[in-house]
């Protein structure tokens, strides 16, 4: 379903005195809007191709209708979220979830939506139905080498794929460890990974990166074998330079420091990238910024003071993506708020005044420094975002668009309430 751009415009004209107020408002407190509004409009969000339907847990699952029911219906879903927001140019692909039949026919669909192909991500973590060997017991780090040789040979197969879509990077995340103590050995367990890692980092093409990501547990309960940044990192460092360690938000014991962990990773020149989302306990994979928005402010704080620090550019070193899961709400209605959150953020971030917090730190200062920083996540940036969005042809107010268009009951009509998408 494409939305015209003349629709677009049309909604933008409707409430555009009220943006200009709100702009005029804020511009006197941004030291550069022209270059503030150029990082925003360079930076771009990747949309998970595994995160386009409902998604649910052991405890069930409530499907909402039109969702996709294959990747050229998820490329044109995503294609719908970039023309709204101007901020989701990239899908990021999961195999064999989401095998390009013919791919020189999906990069051109891609094209016609704008988007770009980031991060191809394999799956070790389940037995598909011709599979020959199970990851039962793990992929990597199996103590059959059959079966690692099977998980070496299903990652290569993925970076085939993405080499023909034009991606440049490839996502591994290994659901391997163990749920019982006693059950494996882990340095036997950490060196079949690192050995299996190596096959596939050798069949890496020049320009491509290989993202390490680690999470602390799920689906094994007592260990996981990339289970933390450490562990990631030893495996990015001893891989080589192509290897780097991925942050899922979701993916850390409780009350860990994830901005502290953002900013080591970047001081390595060892951060390849993000799978953003929220979370209260778990790995819950909920909306961007709905639980700890400030834990996402002070992470862009470290990204932008870090990145800035090593003359990184913001909106392409780095692999910046949503990994999340809907149970409740409307997938794409989801990804527009995750997208809007993120935009926000990295806006709050770009406001920090760098020179005074580190004046405040120099002097020790504790409580002008966390002035500093709360002043600019107490900054409501909202119109700056949406005016990045005017000046690229994207609506002043994507949900109120997406809603006012009843996009969702026009792809039930067009797809059916029973349709459901492959992915998580
Ligand atoms: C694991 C994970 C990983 C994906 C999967 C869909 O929890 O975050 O990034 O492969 O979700
Ligand atoms: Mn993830």
């Amino acid at each position: 379903m494409k939305i015209e751009k003349n629709k677009i415009d049309n909604y933008n004209q409707s409430s555009l005195k009220e943006h200009q107020r709100r702009f005029n408002f804020i511009v006197p407190d941004v030291p550069d809007v022209a270059e503030l509004l150029q990082k925003l409009i360079d930076f771009q969000v990747a949309i998970p191709s595994w995160a386009l339907g409902t998604g649910g847990t052991r405890f069930g699952r409530f499907g909402g209708g039109g969702e996709p029911r294959n990747l050229e219906e998820k490329i044109e879903d995503i294609g719908l979220l970039h023309a709204l927001n101007k901020s989701s140019g990239a899908i990021s692909l999961h195999i064999p979830w989401d095998i390009p039949e013919n791919a020189a026919n999906t990069k051109a669909l891609a094209a016609q939506n704008d988007l770009k192909f980031d991060a191809m991500n394999s799956n070790t973590f389940q037995d598909q139905p011709d599979q020959q060997l199970s990851y039962k017991f793990g992929s990597m780090q199996n103590v059959n080498r059959a079966i690692r040789k099977q998980a070496i040979e299903h990652n290569i197969e993925v970076i085939k794929y993405g080499v023909e879509l034009g991606s440049n990077s490839l996502t591994v995340w290994l659901s391997d460890g163990s749920c019982f103590p006693g059950q494996l050995n882990f340095r036997r367990a950490f060196q079949n990974t690192l050995e299996s890692l190596q096959e596939v980092y050798a069949a890496l093409p020049n320009d491509w990166k290989m993202f390490v990501e680690y999470k602390a547990y799920e689906p094994n309960f007592y260990s996981t074998t990339v289970g933390d940044w450490g562990q990631s990192l030893l495996y990015a460092n001893k891989l080589g330079e192509k290897a780097y360690a991925l942050v899922d938000l979701g993916h850390h014991l409780p009350n860990a420091n994830i901005e502290q962990i953002v900013s080591l990773l970047l001081m390595e020149g060892k951060l390849g990238g993000f799978h953003f989302n929220d979370s209260k306990y778990g790995d819950d994979d909920l909306t961007v910024g709905s639980i700890k928005p400030y834990q996402l402010f002070l992470i862009f704080n470290e990204l932008v003071e870090g990145m800035d620090a090593k003359g990184m550019n913001h909106a392409t070193d780095l692999g910046w993506m949503i990994d999340a899961s809907h149970n409740v709400k409307d997938p794409l209605e989801d990804l527009l708020q995750s997208v809007e959150a993120i935009m926000i953020t990295y806006a709050q971030a770009l406001l920090i005044d760098r020179k005074k917090l580190l004046e405040a730190q120099n002097n020790n200062d504790v409580v002008t420094a966390q002035e500093v920083l709360q002043q600019a996540f107490r900054t409501d940036v909202r119109a700056l975002v949406a005016e990045a969005r005017l000046r690229t042809g994207g609506a002043l107010d994507p949900l109120a668009v997406y809603r006012n268009e009843k996009i969702r009951e026009n792809l039930i009509k067009e797809r059916g309430s029973k349709t459901v998408a492959t992915g998580l």
